[in-house]
């Protein structure tokens, strides 16, 4: 077994690094180079809850820099952190000693999924660090601790070897993916439609601030605007686009591609038309919400559509309903719903090629793959430069 160094602090200029090291030899390595400022007998292995303040020892003999010790863990290995100054030159002389006393590197997150009870819960730990709203912390803390006992329900009940009554619980647990995507990774809408509908007042509207270009002549916009929007505490990146129409500019007709191409990334599409025209049938495999806009042109008596969401961009008119319905139709509300939900790709991959292996009859490597996420993770890779 070998033992790990990982810095867990950003290798920038800053007041304070941590670096954390666990393996079996951690403490006997890093005491060749630390001199402790308490005289007396080194201990073999500190007690987590103690700290002790100690100095690089040089090469040579020298004091380096002041650094406190704090130990973690005994078992299963020795895990402690030093949290010392920092800097980039700082930090390289850390890497040397380290690398000089025979830890391996690794990064910080391969580092904290071997430090974990086991996978599931690194992979919580893993999203948290990655999602942006306090709405996705609460969907990913929720469902972390919902989707442990589902599994091991789930463990349990594969023992009847019944497809009939796992497969269905898989698949609804995988396609919950869909709508707790967005807990990590902010959802992505794309604002398409014919010239001059109205995409980029639309999307200046929903920003409320104007980030694109508005004219009256149609093929303003050639290229893809993307702009960050918080809609009722969700992340969620517009993208707004060239007008779709035949054309022989090869500017725009690049344009054009490109916006189309856009489609098949986004978790939501808004097409935008001026007069109700259908939705185009390259959308049909899309989520869509159909939007009318330049609603304030239409008569007093103009009634309002059920597909169509009705908007106008200058009045302000039915926007709040289109941003309600645009968190309603990504789901966003998943966060506090209780049927449990993969909240992870990672999770979402593992549960389909679990149903896939119990499709196969093998149900020896299905128990295998979902238990994998109870058991603790692999020590870590080393990092490469
Ligand atoms: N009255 C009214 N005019 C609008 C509204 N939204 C947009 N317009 C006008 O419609 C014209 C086109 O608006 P844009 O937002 O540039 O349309 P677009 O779809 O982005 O156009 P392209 O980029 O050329 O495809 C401009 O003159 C806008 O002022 C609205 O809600 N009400
Ligand atoms: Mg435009």
């Amino acid at each position: 077994m070998d033992d790990w160094a990982a810095l867990l602090t950003p290798d920038l200029p800053g007041a304070i690094s941590v670096w954390s090291l666990r393996g079996p030899g951690s403490w006997s390595r890093l005491r060749q180079s630390l001199l402790f400022h308490q005289s007396g007998m080194m201990p073999g292995v500190e007690m987590p809850g103690t700290s002790r303040l100690a100095r690089w020892q040089l090469e040579g003999g020298g004091q380096g820099d002041e650094v406190l010790i704090i130990p973690r863990a005994r078992s299963p290995y020795p895990w402690l952190e030093i949290h010392g100054h920092s800097g980039p030159a700082l930090l390289k002389c850390h890497e040397l000693t380290l690398i000089s006393l025979g830890f391996k590197l690794t990064n910080p997150s391969s580092f904290a999924a071997w430090t974990s009870t086991d996978r599931l819960e690194a992979e919580i730990a893993h999203c948290l660090e990655l999602t942006t709203t306090s709405r996705g912390v609460q969907g990913i803390l929720y469902h972390g601790q919902l989707l442990r006992s589902v599994l091991q329900q789930l463990l349990i009940e594969s023992k009847n070897r019944n497809p009939n009554q796992i497969l269905p619980r898989l698949r609804l647990l995988a396609e919950g993916f869909r709508h707790a995507r967005g807990w990590t990774t902010g959802w992505k809408i794309i604002i398409c439609g014919k010239p001059n509908a109205g995409k980029s007042s639309l999307l200046n509207a929903l920003l409320g601030t104007s980030r694109a270009l508005v004219s009256k002549h149609p093929g303003t916009t050639r290229d893809v605007v993307k702009a960050y929007a918080v809609v009722e505490g969700w992340r969620i990146e517009f993208a707004d686009t060239a007008g779709w129409h035949e054309t022989s500019d090869a500017l725009e007709m690049e344009g054009i591609a490109f916006g189309k191409k856009s489609v098949w990334d986004a978790d939501l599409v808004l097409w935008v038309s001026e007069d109700g025209e259908p939705t185009p049938e390259i959308l049909q495999t899309s989520l869509v919400i159909p939007v009318w806009s330049k609603s304030d042109l239409l008569g007093r008596d103009s009634v309002g559509s059920e597909i169509f969401s009705m908007v106008s961009a200058v009045t302000g008119q039915g926007m709040e309903e289109l941003k309600r319905r645009i968190v309603d139709t990504l789901g966003c509300e998943g966060n506090l719903s209780s049927v449990p939900m993969a909240f992870s790709l990672e999770i979402k991959k593992s549960l389909d090629e679990a149903a896939a292996l119990i499709q196969h009859d093998n149900w020896d490597a299905a128990e295998y793959e979902l238990g994998r996420w109870l058991r603790p993770a692999p020590p870590p890779k080393e990092k490469s430069e």
